[in-house]
């Protein structure tokens, strides 16, 4: 029988932890307190006192998906009187909106419409960098990498090629949902399955893209499938070191095909966090999403294991459609309260994770930031 004094002593002299450790911290014998203390220690010895953000903003350019994964509020059909497409006017608009708000990152992701043609998914990424070369275009998920792959009958290897030739900077962490079959083949039976989107990452990370990795929690997965879930992850991470940033997701129910179930508890967020940065020691960081969370629930994750708060955020539809309360976007002055107020010293990074050095309304790219 595990103890959380053993799980202490191997965190407390930098041991990994087993896929048992894993399911004992998420199990009621594990205080939560205790885990978030041992979480709080990892946090603490990779990235010391500091909290990241950056200021961000996001553009879904359509929402029409082939796609029906039942968890999703955001998806249309075709002729649902909510589908939309955006023009190259429309998303160069948001580009100009995005720079004249000092954002450093747009953040790009939306449905996979069966009318597009890869050239338009290039050729989006293309205008927007050719138009404002500084915004770092963090854009389309592995599932959305697949798809082209589909479209075009290219390779993965190519489809990213042309796309990091078009501006793309690096790959959001979505559409990993719960990678286990018994749980993905009844929420997302048609998408890509876990060793596509695992593979899509490993070779982003072989072409030099940094990514992130996310994990959708508090539906139909039990804590065998979210341990199965990060243990996948630390092991693509052992062979490639490519990942940055790993995000839980807590599953909003409104407007979705599983509104029956309860959207997870503040306790169940933190503890999720905190086994995600005790399991996930190859990872630097361990990002609290304001938006999803909520903003007390994202401050208090602070001392559960999380060094990041994603950023500002503009135009975030996926979580407003699926019933988020929280506000639509946070001014710098007020993340930067918000992470003051957790006993933190706030940092406003890149999405690379390097030091925004800011003289009024112009911005520059500082240094890495080192990760213990
Ligand atoms: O893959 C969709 C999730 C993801 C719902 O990389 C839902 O920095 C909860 O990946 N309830 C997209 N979750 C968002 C995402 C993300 C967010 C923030 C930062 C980063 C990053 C990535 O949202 C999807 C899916 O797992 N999602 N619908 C829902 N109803």
């Amino acid at each position: 029988m595990t103890t959380i004094q053993e799980i202490r002593e191997k965190v407390e002299a930098g041991e990994r932890l087993s896929f048992a450790d894993g399911e004992f911290l998420y199990s009621d014998a594990a205080d939560l307190n205790e885990v978030g203390q041992l979480a709080n220690l990892v946090r603490e010895r990779k990235n010391g006192q500091l909290a990241y953000f950056n200021i961000n903003t996001h553009l879904n350019p359509t929402n029409v998906c082939v796609y029906r994964c039942i968890f999703c509020a955001f998806r249309s059909d075709l002729r649902d009187p909510r589908g939309y497409l955006m023009s190259d006017e429309q998303v160069l608009e948001r580009g100009g909106e995005a720079v004249e708000n000092g954002c450093t990152e747009m953040h790009i992701v939306g449905g996979l419409h069966h009318q597009m043609p890869f050239d338009w998914y290039v050729n989006l990424v293309r205008i927007l960098h050719d138009a404002y070369p500084a915004l770092h275009l963090k854009a389309w998920t592995g599932v959305e990498i697949n798809w082209f792959a589909h479209l075009t009958k290219k390779p993965v290897r190519w489809v990213l090629e042309q796309m990091i030739d078009a501006g793309l900077g690096s790959l959001p962490g979505g559409g990993a949902e719960i990678f286990h079959p018994e749980v993905r083949d009844k929420i997302c039976e048609h998408k890509a399955g876990a060793e596509v989107w695992l593979d899509i990452h490993r070779t982003a990370h072989q072409l030099g893209l940094r990514t992130n990795a996310t994990m959708l929690y508090g539906h139909i997965e039990n804590a065998y499938h979210r341990v199965d879930h990060l243990v996948r992850l630390r092991e693509l991470q052992d062979e490639t070191g490519g990942f940055q940033t790993f995000i839980p997701l807590a599953f909003h129910p409104e407007n979705t095909g599983l509104d029956h179930i309860p959207k997870p508890g503040a306790l169940v967020d933190l503890r999720t966090m905190a086994v995600s940065r005790l399991m996930l020691d190859n990872f630097p960081h361990i990002k609290a999403y304001w938006i999803m969370l909520g903003i007390g629930t994202a401050q208090t994750a602070l001392s559960y294991g999380a060094d990041d708060l994603d950023g500002t955020v503009r135009h975030e539809l996926i979580y407003h459609d699926a019933g988020a309360t929280t506000p639509e976007m946070l001014s710098t002055e007020a993340i930067c309260r918000l992470i003051r107020e957790a006993g933190r010293e706030p940092v406003e990074r890149d999405t690379l994770y390097r030091r925004i050095e800011r003289d009024g309304s112009t911005w520059r790219t500082g240094e890495a930031i080192a990760t213990g």
